[in-house]
């Protein structure tokens, strides 16, 4: 018997799609919600009603594949009057007053599952049924039975959890070419990993990457060109703190474009970042930007001569020209004064020393 059912239910769920909209208009019907997660995760259904004339009484029997899903717990819904509900029981509601029916709409009952960890990615239809002498309307001294379209649920197992970020860090300041500059890769809002491989992009033309530093999170962490990865030490236990996952020490080779700077993006393929039940988490990347200077270009036109001996003379002096901040040190020590202009006149004459 509950074999056909559940092959009566399969070809319901299939035709349920189209009939879905056209149902709730028709007349009453209860209606399970849907939901998404992955194996051992939790998911809320409602059962609502739709298109209410009236009763004054229900009792559901919830429908589901038990291999795959446990019930876990289940609330009443808004209307008032006496119900009876635990889990793995019938839902029963009885009106406040036999008298009158109740036309309202909304949440019947709320269902909690647990998805089986074992549970096979697909579809898990879940839904009501009911005796029809259980659905009925108060009509002067007679009880009648209203029939409702009942509209299935179902429960999609997927292979992945969302949450989380893997952030590039920005300097702060323009960086100058010739020079390193380290770039922290940041987790935020883990909701926990044990293994992650992770591919940095950036442009080849002006960065070159150093090094790979490991940051705070333990476990063994490696770099083979531009792929960081990263596992856990006990692959059974989720680390979920949040931090710097890894520091990148990029060589600046060339000017980057000085109004936007050059990117870092960080990438990764669904099945390289999982968590302890080898679900796939998938985190929200966001890339960071590099700004750089050329040393000695106080003008920031992507040259070194005589007028950035110029403009910085200017600047010392009345303050009211754009520069490139971050070149202004011209020697690298604690202020920009004149010291600047005389190692600045050397250097674009002679090349012969090191600048700031
Ligand atoms: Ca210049
Ligand atoms: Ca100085």
């Amino acid at each position: 018997m509950k074999r056909i059912l559940c092959i009566v239910l399969s070809a319901m769920l299939f035709a349920g799609t189209m009939a879905m909209g056209v149902s709730a208009a028709d007349g009453p019907a209860f209606k399970v919600s849907s939901a998404e997660a992955a194996p051992g995760s939790e998911v809320t259904l409602t059962i609502s009603v739709e298109g209410n004339t009236g009763i004054v009484s229900a009792e559901l029997n919830v429908e589901y594949d038990e291999s795959k899903l446990e019930w876990t717990k289940v609330a009443k819904g808004d209307w008032a009057g006496r119900w009876d509900v635990a889990v793995g029981e019938a839902i029963t509601w009885f009106a406040e007053d036999p008298m009158t029916n109740v036309t309202d709409n909304g949440t019947f009952a709320t269902l909690t599952f647990k998805i089986k960890d074992d549970a096979e990615i697909g579809l898990i239809p879940v839904t009501v049924t009911y005796d029809e002498e259980n659905v009925y309307a108060v009509n002067g001294n007679s009880y009648d039975n209203v029939a409702f379209e009942v509209v299935a649920g179902q429960v999609q197992v997927v292979n992945f959890v969302e949450g989380g970020k893997i952030v590039v860090s920005s300097p702060g300041k323009r960086k100058a070419v010739g020079k390193t500059v380290e770039v922290p890769v940041i987790i935020e809002e883990n909701i926990g990993i044990v293994s992650a491989e992770i591919s940095v992009g950036y442009d080849e033309d002006i960065l070159e990457l150093a090094e790979v530093k490991a940051g705070d999170f333990g476990g063994t962490i490696s770099a083979t060109g531009n792929v960081i990865t990263w596992d856990a030490e006990d692959h059974s236990v989720n680390v979920t703190q949040n931090g710097t996952f890894a520091t990148l020490v990029f060589n600046i080779k060339e000017m980057a474009d000085k109004e936007t700077g050059t990117e870092v993006t960080v990438a990764y393929e669904d099945d390289k970042v999982y968590n302890a039940n080898r679900i796939n988490v998938k985190m929200a990347a966001s890339p960071g930007t590099i700004f750089t200077y050329l040393r000695g270009d106080i003008n920031g036109d992507g040259r070194v001569n005589n007028k950035d001996i110029t403009v910085l003379m200017r600047y010392v002096k009345y303050l009211d020209i754009e520069v490139v901040e971050e070149a202004l040190n011209v020697n690298g020590d604690e202020k920009v004064n004149n010291k600047d202009i005389t190692v600045l006149m050397r250097y674009v004459k002679y090349k012969d020393i090191e600048i700031n």
